[in-house]
């Protein structure tokens, strides 16, 4: 999360790592695709390992580089689990609308985001292939409702008509924004707090030098 602006083409003041999750086919490679190359593929292979691409966007005046992870849904391909999530500050944890089964398998990937991931991580839960609108397995309100019972954010996208795509992504960096800015505005408050008025019950330690004691002519100073 390093603020760099040296000079060159790659500046930006903060660089959030995000994973996409999810079972084999519902389109994070897609998604991810879409949104760093605007680029869709309908014969798409499963991903094997790990890949990721990266993107900056200006959010509130500040130039968020994404740094996007993406693996395999599917078991047998799947990278180093914890490699994969360390660091990770925002996920989209992505099913296909028109597979229930992928809905259904949701819980699973939560917990093991929770499991590797820092309780703040945001996370966005993402109902994707929004554009198959005659094969719906999975409703809007369904989607909602798990969004709303796990505090996960929500969002139904299409990566094939670029659908909400950019949208899933920049807010789930500008909640990620908003808590590192938070913390950053508490962090300057206790500096300054710190250097100002003690808080009640604090003890002040009127320094144990003796040399000010001495200048009274008090106290012995062996
Ligand atoms: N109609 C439609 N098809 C999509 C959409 N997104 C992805 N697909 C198709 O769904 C299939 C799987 O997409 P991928 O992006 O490879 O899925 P994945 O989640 O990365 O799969 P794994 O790498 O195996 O985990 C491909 O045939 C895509 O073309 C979408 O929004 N709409
Ligand atoms: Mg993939």
């Amino acid at each position: 999360m390093a603020g760099y602006r040296a000079g060159g083409e790659d500046e930006y003041d903060y660089l959030f790592k995000l994973v996409l999750i999810g079972d084999s086919g519902v389109g994070k490679s897609n998604l991810l695709s879409r949104f760093t190359k605007n680029e869709f593929n309908l014969e798409s292979k499963s991903t094997i390992g790990v890949e990721f691409a990266t993107r900056s966007l200006d959010i509130d005046g500040k130039i968020i580089k994404a740094q996007i992870w993406d693996t395999a849904g599917q078991e047998r391909y799947r990278a180093i689990t914890s490699a994969y999530y360390r660091g990770a500050v925002g996920a989209l944890l992505v099913y296909d609308v028109t597979r229930r089964s992928t809905f259904e398998n949701v819980i699973r990937w939560l917990k093991e985001l929770r499991d590797h991931t820092d309780p703040n991580i945001v996370v966005m839960l993402i109902g994707n292939k929004s554009d198959l609108r005659h094969l719906l397995a999975v409703s809007t309100e369904d989607g909602k409702e798990l969004a709303e019972r796990e505090s996960l954010y929500f969002m139904e996208t299409s990566a094939l008509e670029a659908t909400n795509v950019a949208n899933a992504f920049s807010e789930v960096l500008s909640h990620i924004h908003m808590i590192v800015s938070r913390k950053a505005v508490e962090a300057a408050d206790e500096v300054a707090t710190a250097s100002s008025v003690p808080s009640v019950g604090e003890t002040i330690n009127i320094r144990d030098d003796a040399s000010t004691w001495k200048k009274f002519g008090c106290c012995s100073s062996s």
